[in-house]
């Protein structure tokens, strides 16, 4: 893993998981529902800023390494069955942001041959 990669994940997950055992103490002490249930979207939040990371780190390392020798079909299939089970790990939930608005760029569909 890229080590600034490595180290933002773990860092959140370690938030989390205190995030985690805090919210566990709110369902022990029957603390109002909303109010977990409001902790615990927080918790899904930080959760999915860790599998940004970890997209983050997959495409600048093994993605683009297989793409670079020839064999990034496999692995992008397979990045896209593992992203359906990762709602919400695109921004915009399930699109591509950067191909319908790339910084500086045009969509890709919108360039024409
Ligand atoms: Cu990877």
């Amino acid at each position: 893993m890229i080590p600034q990669y490595q180290q933002d994940a773990a860092r959140r997950l370690k938030v989390a998981a205190g995030h985690l055992k805090s919210v566990q103490r709110m369902v022990d002490e029957e603390r109002y529902c909303v109010d977990v249930m409001k902790q615990l979207a927080a918790v899904q939040a930080s959760l999915t800023q860790v599998q940004q990371v970890m997209l983050k780190n997959h495409l600048s390392t093994c993605v683009s390494d297989a793409i670079r020798a020839g064999n990034g079909a496999p692995l992008i299939e397979e990045l896209l069955t593992a992203l359906k089970y990762s709602q919400g790990v695109w921004p915009t939930g399930g699109t591509d942001p950067i191909c319908q608005n790339p910084p500086g760029g045009v969509p890709h569909d919108a360039v024409t041959p």
